[in-house]
This record gives structure tokens, sequence and C-alpha cells, in this order.
């Protein structure tokens, strides 16, 4: 299947072989995201798991991954609470979709990944950083909370102790402390080149398993262990008698399969 491209008013879509390229593309602001943007998501990441996709890139113009809600708009549009409260539901329509959506997601971040892009950062399966980046979550500083599920992804990567201190405090982690402390998984050069790499290697996975991978993981999150042990126990069911699975096995079986041995 071919996949499409697409220039959205601040998104795009490229693409690379069975690769998904989507690019935030709006480095004027920053990457602010403006509930324009929030929309394009929802649709991009809505329809990505019929695209055929085998793996997305999730990358920015300008020098900035995304600084986060659109401050100017926000503060322009004078929200009430119910209003504010139906553009974080909007918000978690996308991040939940890129989520739970079976294609995996990899960031490529450098400059500011902060408040509301680290909450779009975080709904990544896998986050890729440079030198040039850095994590933060100023929402304290600005009189404001998180309403793009950092509650809830952030405080899993990097704990709740130290999501609260970042927001009390404004505290910024990057290099090797930002890997450390569970902000991304990679620290490089340059992360595009290191993101693409990535999805080429997890595209040759076959897309049942990244399926699984990509969905399966997060909904335990969602269940008792005693629900999601039998959740893991069906989708192995699924997963592990898939025709891709055996040919690999077989391959295993008479020693022509890769063993798996650090380089
Ligand atoms: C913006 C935004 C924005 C830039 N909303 N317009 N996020 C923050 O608190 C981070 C706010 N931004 C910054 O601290 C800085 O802009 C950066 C460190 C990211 C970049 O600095 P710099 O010097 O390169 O750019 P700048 O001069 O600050 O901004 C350039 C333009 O981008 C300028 O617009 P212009 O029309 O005057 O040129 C800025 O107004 C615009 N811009 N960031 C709107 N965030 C669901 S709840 C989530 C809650 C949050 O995300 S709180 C965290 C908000």
């Amino acid at each position: 299947m071919e996949l499409p491209s697409l220039k959205l008013n601040n998104l795009t879509m490229d693409t690379d072989g069975e690769i998904a390229i989507v690019s935030l593309n709006r480095a004027a602001k920053r990457n602010a995201l403006n509930a324009e943007t929030i929309e394009e998501l929802i649709d991009v990441f809505a329809a990505m798991p019929r695209t055929g996709a085998r793996a997305v890139v999730l990358r920015a113009e300008g020098d900035h991954f995304s600084a986060g809600l659109d401050l100017v708009e926000h503060h322009k549009q004078e929200r009430s609470a119910a209003d504010f409260m139906h553009v974080c539901l909007r918000w978690h329509e996308a991040f939940n979709k890129m989520e739970y959506g079976g294609v995996p997601i990899i960031a490529a971040l450098k400059g500011a990944v902060v408040g509301g892009g680290l909450e779009l950062a975080s709904s990544a399966h896998i986050r890729v950083a440079d030198n040039t980046t850095y994590f933060a979550l100023p929402e304290g500083q600005r009189g404001l909370f998180t309403g793009g599920g950092a509650t809830i992804r952030v405080a899993e990567m990097v704990g709740r102790a130290r999501m609260t201190d970042m927001m009390l405090t404004g505290r910024i982690y990057k290099d090797e402390e930002a890997v450390t402390v569970g902000l991304c998984q990679y620290l490089v050069d340059d992360s595009e080149t290191k993101a693409m790499e990535l999805a080429k290697a997890t595209a040759e996975v076959p897309p049942l398993s990244n399926f699984a991978i990509c969905s399966a993981i997060s909904h335990t999150r969602n269940m008792s262990a005693l629900d999601a042990s039998y959740m893991e126990a069906f989708v192995a069911g699924v997963v592990n008698t898939q025709p891709a699975s055996n040919e690999r096995l077989a391959a295993f079986a008479d020693k022509t399969a890769a063993r798996v041995k650090p380089k």
C-alpha cells in the first residue's frame, strides 16, 4: 500500500518506504500546540494504523521539538473551565491514538521538549534526544497544570517525585541525566538519523507483533494484574502463532536466524 503524503497547516507527513515521517511544522512559534495542531494530530494518528505504515518518525521543523501549549492562543481565548476541559480531552484523544494505535512511533527530539511538548513526546514509544534537547514542565511557573496526560505518562517515565519536583521548581533535565531519569532512551549527535534507523529496525518486526507491543503494554496500565495477565496470554496466543512467527521460529531451528548476542 502506498503511504499518503500530507501537508496540513501545522503538520506534514512524508514517507520513506514504509516509514511515515510526521513533522511539526510551526517552527516560527516553536511548534507550540494550538487547537488546530491537536486536531491535525488526531486526524493523522487516527488514520495511521490503516495506512500500512510500519513505523513513524515524529520530528519537528526548527530548533525546538515543541514549546507545549500555545500560551498566546490560550490567553487570547479567555477559555472557561469547561472550554479548557474540552481542549484537554482533544489532547488526550490525539495522544491516546498515538500510544494505543499499534504503530511504533519514534520521536526525534531537539531543543525544548517542554510542557505539552513533553506530553506529546511521552506518547511516542521511543524517545531519541540530541545534545540540544532539554526537558521541563514549566506549568507551575506559568500558573498552569498539565492537561495532556503528563500525570499519567511522564509520572510513569520518571516517577511521581521527580515529576512533582519538575513542576514545582521548573527543573530542567538534559544530556545523560535525562536518559538516567527515563525521559529518553537514546542520546545521540543526530536524533533524526538515529530515529530513522530505529524506525527501520522496528519496521522489520511483523506488524501484528508491533501492534501488540505498541498497544498491549500500554493497556496493562488500565487493568488489574490478574486481568493484564489474562490479556497478555490472549494476545500472545494470537501473535505467537502468526505465520510470520512460524517462519522466524523455523529459521531459528534450522540455525539460519541471527542469535541474540551483544556486538
Ligand atoms: C509560543 C510558545 C508557546 C514560543 N505558546 N507561542 N510552554 C512554555 O512555557 C514554553 C514557552 N516558550 C519558551 O520558553 C521559548 O519560546 C522557547 C525556550 C521554547 C524558545 O525560545 P526562543 O527565544 O527561541 O523563542 P521566543 O522568542 O520565546 O518565541 C518565538 C515565537 O514563538 C514567539 O512568537 P512571535 O510571534 O512573538 O515571534 C513566541 O510567542 C512563540 N512561542 N513558545 C505560544 N508555548 C495541555 S496543558 C499543557 C501546559 C503547557 O504546555 S505549559 C508549558 C508552556
